[in-house]
């Protein structure tokens, strides 16, 4: 079974819950950036607790360790169930975010490779794999790859075994569902959902690969 995850990427609190209640019965979390988090403050997390689905704190975390920890601190006081942070800050920051989420109950993801072109600029060379290393000996609970490119996903696969991928960059960025669905525990749709006209309908579309 491969996990949907919704990506509310919506600025208004109130679409933001109706869209997350309608499609709650097709997913496995919900994933929270700054669109929505900067409009509405951490405070989303409790208007969506109700739905009881793990939130996902999608801040890319990437600042020294002492930052990072506050930071990370005040996503779980806020109610988040996992946090994402970047890798290349290098082991020291990116372990801080795991052993706060660690700390709460939660999880942490490290961003090995991202999705957009721009990315290859200097995701390349083997850059993501030494992230994704990295990500390992941190004990992070998984990473983050590009839905984009399937053949990074598997070679960042070889590197960190069984811990989560998830993976953003379906739909709207071009990736195909079933193709990255096989590769990675977790899918990742923003637009291609909560852009439809009748979202909770498409997130049940998309909720095949739960299957
Ligand atoms: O590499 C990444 N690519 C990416 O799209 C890492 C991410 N965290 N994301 C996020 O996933 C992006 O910020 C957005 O919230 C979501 C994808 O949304 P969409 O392209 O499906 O609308």
């Amino acid at each position: 079974m491969t996990e949907l995850i919704l990506s509310l990427d919506v600025l208004d609190r109130e679409e933001a819950v109706e869209i997350a209640e309608s499609c709650a019965p097709h997913i496995d979390a919900i994933k929270i950036g700054y669109p929505l988090a900067l409009r509405t403050g951490l405070s989303i997390a409790e208007d969506l607790s109700g739905l009881a689905l793990p939130l996902i704190a999608d801040f890319k975390v990437a600042d020294i360790p002492n930052t990072n920890r506050l930071i990370c601190e005040a996503v779980f006081g806020a109610g988040f169930d996992a946090v994402i942070a970047h890798g290349f800050v290098g082991a020291d920051a990116a372990q801080t975010c795991v052993e706060v989420a660690h700390r709460h109950g939660g999880t942490a993801y490290i961003v090995a490779e991202m999705s957009h072109p721009g990315a290859t600029t200097f995701f390349h060379g083997g850059v993501a794999e030494e992230i994704a290393a990295l990500a390992v000996s941190c004990r992070a609970d998984g990473i983050i790859a590009p839905a984009t490119r399937p053949d990074r996903i598997a070679k960042l696969r070889e590197i960190v075994g069984d811990r989560a991928i998830y993976s953003p960059g379906v739909g709207a960025q071009g990736g195909d569902l079933d193709t990255v669905a096989d590769l990675v525990d977790g899918v990742i749709v923003g637009r291609s959902i909560y852009e439809a006209k009748d979202p909770g309908a498409e997130a049940e579309r998309f909720s095949r690969i739960r299957r």
